[in-house]
């Protein structure tokens, strides 16, 4: 078990009840042999089936009692009277019916939709309920995608390193490509539309202009070849000055003429050898990214040529709100929304704006951004990041669906009915273009995402994108089952623990509304203290404020007045200190060390409360993983029990530093009965790391 099944593993059901009853239920499939277009769902059947089942279950003409029928509404004739019209036309391109029926007298199983996309989803659902032992003896299951693009964004650059990656380097072998196709492309494809992802955005946000060359897009059209067959688009992200670049332009101007005529003979070039080639990722003036600022042009020029470009072929743009100017004398908080909220209404039908949660950077902890419910008559699309670039790399153990359900469920009330997720699955401002991707974790590490548990982060996107009304319970529940086991007493308290990480922590690095205050450039580890960037807005002391009066960052009318691009009852309620969450709390406010907190304790004995408590969490998940040893094997059990040692380490290492420093403002002790910090602040001050990765 080395990891690289993911959550396919398929092994033979072990509960000998349960096995026994499922193989009286599935008996044979029945699905046409000449319909190419099935034979990844058919495969995937065959070798789940047999896998879980234990032993050979293959496709057979005719029906018996445990027949699993796969097939469109043109293969089986009796689908259509079955189902109806509408239920069908219901399904759309991808959705899915997995239904029990009588055929010829027997009980058979009909998996079935209106596209194959929608069969090999309905065939990768049926395998889940086997692998999570739920009951099949009465399937009346209808599913069909909350949301239309759901992808994985990939920082991947082509020289193989991954910007912020942490399971080795990429998996795209540019180099072998495109004669030589690893058996990784399939499986990772595979993997993808087990759970529903449909895109990838192959290249770097960061971008280079190369990869629309010649020699590289047959390198990306072999790519997209595999993953066709399981329905997974290829994206690839557009460097706004690919004409000059590599064009020979002497501007990129988007209101040029040339540069228009540029783009779209690319984008022609493009569709030559990728008929289905999603679209463009664009991350533009951001960060050192060349945008159509420079040329006076505003986001919504940018991307409008490149949305005019593609749009003959189907594709789509997808334009990041990711912005913020070293020169703007505003909070980079407000930046985005400063930029992009005027624009509303500008963009072309093909354009979504991608959104990251937060208005700041994927930090443990953010409110929502405040774009969300703002831009109404622009798709909206959500950026997760899957990779830990700010939650302890590959090392720690945090289970991010509880992140992105507390964005998912905030209300903007920007409408009657607008959380973030009505916002993006377009409900909310009747958007039928919708999108939510996550930054992969993926790499070449024989797990794919360095930490075992790295894996249920990937699988929360995919699930969480196609019906955002899971739980996170729901969700990690499954994914233990399918992962490692289905005792109950092992999914019990490693749902628990999964439960419970991400507040772990937050409460080990950024407890009570702190954020960005982690190491310079490679964000290893705790760096509170540091004012040496070469911007403000990238150093932790920018964001903290601490003085000897107390610590945050006051953005209510008395400070940078970000509150005021949410809609007064979301500002009202944050910029209130009494009702404001405390969580939340030095997001908004710069508060007295001695503030009463509503514990009836001070700010500070409740930062050195949450910090204590989260390191002493971190022990209490060692301790549960330890009970765990017998239920597993050998290897993952150990590969988890080390990194957990390594959390503790870290999450104690971020408690000291911070709180040492902190203190230096404070001037109050560490209250009586924690275990002292063993180390002095310049110990901590004075660690480099020449092997961080970034
Ligand atoms: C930041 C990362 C940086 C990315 C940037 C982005 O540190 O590497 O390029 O996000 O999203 O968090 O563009």
């Amino acid at each position: 078990e080395d990891g690289y099944r993911l959550w396919l593993r398929y092994n033979t059901v072990h509960d000998p009840a349960l096995l026994q009853q499922y193989r009286q239920q599935i008996t044979s499939i029945l699905s046409p042999g000449d319909a190419d277009g099935l034979f990844r769902a058919q495969q995937e059947l065959i070798t789940g089936l047999s896998g879980l089942l234990g032993k050979q279950i293959s496709m057979q003409m005719g029906v018996n009692n445990g027949t699993v029928m796969v097939g469109l509404p043109q293969h089986f004739s009796f689908i259509r009277t079955l189902v109806g019209d509408t239920a069908l036309a219901r399904l759309g391109e991808e959705g899915f019916i997995i239904r029990t029926t009588r055929r010829d007298g027997k009980s058979v199983i009909l998996i079935t939709g209106n596209k194959e996309a929608g069969i090999l989803y309905g065939v990768f659902h049926f395998l889940r309920l086997l692998q999570t032992h739920q009951p099949i003896q009465q399937l009346n299951i209808s599913s069909t995608p909350k949301i239309q693009l759901r992808l994985l964004n990939h920082w991947d650059n082509l020289n193989r390193t991954v910007e912020r990656g942490y399971a080795g380097g990429s998996i795209w072998d540019w180099q072998r490509l495109p004669g030589y196709i690893d058996q990784r492309y399939i499986d990772y494809a595979r993997a993808n539309a087990s759970i529903g992802i449909n895109g990838t955005v192959l290249t770097n946000v960061n971008a280079n202009a190369m990869v629309l060359t010649e020699a590289w897009l047959q390198k990306v059209a072999a790519l997209a070849n595999v993953f066709r067959q399981y329905h997974l688009k290829v994206y690839l992200t557009a460097r706004f000055s690919a004409p000059v670049e590599i064009g020979k332009l002497k501007t990129a101007d988007p209101l040029n003429a040339e540069v228009k005529q540029w783009w779209k003979e690319k984008a022609n070039e493009i569709y030559r050898s990728i008929p289905d080639f999603g679209g463009f990722l664009v991350k533009a003036n951001s960060e050192g990214q060349p945008g159509p600022q420079n040329y006076q042009r505003t986001h919504a020029d940018g991307a409008n040529m490149l949305a005019d470009a593609v749009a003959p072929h189907g594709g789509i743009v997808m334009w990041r709100a990711f912005v913020y100017s070293n020169e703007s004398p505003e909070d980079r908080f407000k930046q985005a929304y400063n930029d992009f909220k005027p624009l509303d209404g500008q963009f072309r039908k093909n354009v979504l704006v991608q959104v990251k949660n937060g208005p700041i950077d994927f930090q443990p902890r953010e409110p929502f951004h405040p774009l969300f419910g703002a831009m109404p008559q622009t798709p909206l699309m959500m950026e997760f990041q899957l990779t830990q670039e700010y939650m302890g790399f590959a090392t720690h153990l945090v289970y991010q669906a509880p992140l992105f359900k507390e964005v998912l469920n905030a209300d903007t009330h920007s409408k009657s009915s607008s959380t973030v997720a009505q916002i993006i699955d377009g409900t909310a401002n009747n958007h039928t273009l919708t999108g939510m991707a996550g930054v992969a974790n993926i790499g070449s590490d024989i797990n794919w995402t360095g930490h075992p548990f790295g894996q249920a982060n990937w699988y929360t996107l995919g699930r969480l994108a196609w019906d955002n009304s899971l739980t996170s319970a729901q969700i990690a529940n499954e994914w233990i089952r399918q992962t490692f086991s289905n005792k109950k007493a092992f999914v019990d308290t490693v749902q628990q623990l999964m439960l419970a990480s991400r507040e772990i922590m937050v409460n080990y690095m950024t407890p009570l509304g702190l954020h960005h205050i982690m190491g310079y450039g490679h964000h290893y580890g705790p760096a509170p203290w540091y004012n040496k960037a070469p911007r403000a807005d990238w150093n932790p002391v920018y964001f903290h404020k601490a003085d000897s009066i107390g610590i945050g960052f006051d953005r209510t009318a008395s400070g940078s007045n970000a509150l005021a691009q949410y809609q007064p009852a979301v500002r009202q309620q944050f910029e209130n200190m009494a009702t404001c969450p405390e969580y939340f709390l030095l997001w908004f406010h710069h508060v007295p060390w001695d503030h009463k907190m509503r514990s009836g304790k001070t700010l500070w004995e409740t930062m050195c409360d949450k910090y204590y408590s989260g390191v002493d969490s971190v022990r209490w998940m060692q301790r549960s993983w330890n009970r765990m040893q017998n239920f597993i094997d050998a290897e993952r059990f150990n590969q988890v029990r080390q990194l957990l040692a390594i959390q503790e380490q870290e999450a104690v290492w971020w408690r000291n530093a911070c709180l040492l420093y902190f203190q230096t403002f404070s001037r109050k002790a560490i209250p009586a009965g924690y275990e002292k910090p063993d180390r002095t602040l310049q110990y901590y001050q004075e660690l480099s790391f020449p092997y961080a990765p970034n």
